[in-house]
């Protein structure tokens, strides 16, 4: 591996999610796990230490309400104390009674406030936390042909994410997701990129469009969305998780490892890895049957393999062969960077870095677990939506 590809490897960030610390299941069952942490405090000191066993996971993003303290300040120096900085803070307005109907995009002009406040709370968060982003995503659709009016809910839509917009400071940013389907399974009021990259081009040069890899129909060139938002200026980062069937939020790079290269070497055609391009790389995942700090860790490392393999890509000869038209060619440039075992060089580059070259063993001897299980073993643990 080449000098730069290593550096490239060693400056690369990924932020990992709170919720995926706590207990989350389907709608069927939460299987509840041991040393789960009670409290955002002890989020971040699990998001911690996945930082310490694999050097490259410094951010976590908080959701709010879930993560909701009284004091962001405060719980930014305790991240700061372990080593680690408070993220993206993922705003919710889909877990209240009133927002059956919507949210931002509700008929009823109070609810539809309500939810605009929350959005600019959220904002005062990043204020106290420091933090640069600001996501957003919205549940709400209809669940009925006619139940609503789809351009009157597009502008409703449109007004609240101009005042929130307003209200972001000179260095935050605003990053729309969207979802094809879910919980709305008629119509969604952001379903596609093309809905969310409409309405960051009218909001200007800090709303960005954020691809939740689960979020697509199957089938979906998710690479090729990848480079057109980046091409446009309009990509702000990624939510990532793997699925097999929908929304599944399954460990990245678990279903679909081809993929996840396919789209980290679309990143670095760009040059889009290092942190200057502004891409935010997260995870949004839910262990719901693994545990889930190595879980975590296990991610991390599936995003390094596939940046990995994008970065031995031969660009030169890939480059020939399609300017020479030579389909197979081209095709084997890539296939050979795919294949290639990586782990021996990510383990080099672990050593390099004073880091343990096996994050998951050394983990295991590390003891934390055994050490929260007995510490939380009191108490109710945070859970998806607690
Ligand atoms: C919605 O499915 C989503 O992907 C959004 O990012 C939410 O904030 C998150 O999941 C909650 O887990
Ligand atoms: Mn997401
Ligand atoms: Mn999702």
């Amino acid at each position: 591996m080449t000098h730069l590809a290593k550096q490239a490897l060693r400056a690369q960030r990924i932020e990992t999610a709170s919720w995926a610390y706590g207990n989350s299941g389907t709608r069927f069952k939460v299987f509840p796990q041991e040393g789960v942490p009670r409290d955002p405090y002890e989020k971040i000191a699990d998001a911690a230490t996945v930082h310490r066993f694999t050097g490259v996971a410094p951010t976590v993003a908080l959701h709010i309400p879930w993560d909701r303290v009284a004091d962001y300040a405060k719980l930014s120096d305790a991240a700061a104390e372990l080593g680690i900085a408070l993220g993206t803070i993922n705003t919710n307005v889909f877990q209240d009674n009133d927002y059956k109907l919507g949210s931002v995009t509700n008929p009823d002009p109070a609810i539809r406030r309500k939810a605009i406040g929350h959005l600019l709370e959220c904002v005062d968060i990043l204020d106290q936390t420091g933090s640069r982003d600001l996501k957003l995503w919205f549940s709400d659709g209809t669940n009925y042909p006619g139940q609503d009016d789809v351009r009157v809910r597009q502008d409703r839509l449109a007004q609240a994410l101009r005042e929130t917009y307003d209200r972001l400071g000179a260095h935050q940013r605003m990053l729309l997701e969207y979802k094809l389907f879910e919980p709305a399974f008629y119509m969604t009021d952001v379903p596609d990129w093309g809905t969310a990259y409409l309405h960051c081009a009218r909001l200007g040069d800090r709303a960005q469009v954020v691809i939740d890899t689960g979020h697509h129909a199957p089938g979906t060139n998710i690479e090729f969305i990848v480079a057109v938002l980046l091409q446009a200026g309009k990509l702000g980062g990624f939510d990532f998780n793997s699925r097999f069937y929908a929304d599944d939020d399954l460990m990245v790079g678990a279903a679909d490892p081809f993929q996840l290269f396919r789209i980290m070497h679309e990143i670095v055609l760009a040059d889009a890895l290092n942190a200057n391009a502004g891409i935010a790389f997260m995870l949004d995942q839910c262990h719901n049957i693994e545990p889930k700090i190595p879980a975590v860790i296990r991610s991390v490392m599936n995003v390094q393999e596939a940046t990995a393999k994008a970065l031995l890509v031969d660009q030169p000869a890939l480059r020939a062969a399609q300017d020479s038209g030579d389909v197979l060619e081209a095709n084997a440039v890539l296939m050979d960077a795919f294949h290639t075992d990586v782990r021996p060089m990510l383990r080099e580059l672990r050593e390099d870095m004073g880091l343990d070259p096996d994050p998951m063993a050394a983990y295991r001897r590390s003891g934390y677990f055994e050490k929260v299980r007995a510490e939380r073993a009191d108490g109710q643990a945070a859970g998806w939506g607690a």
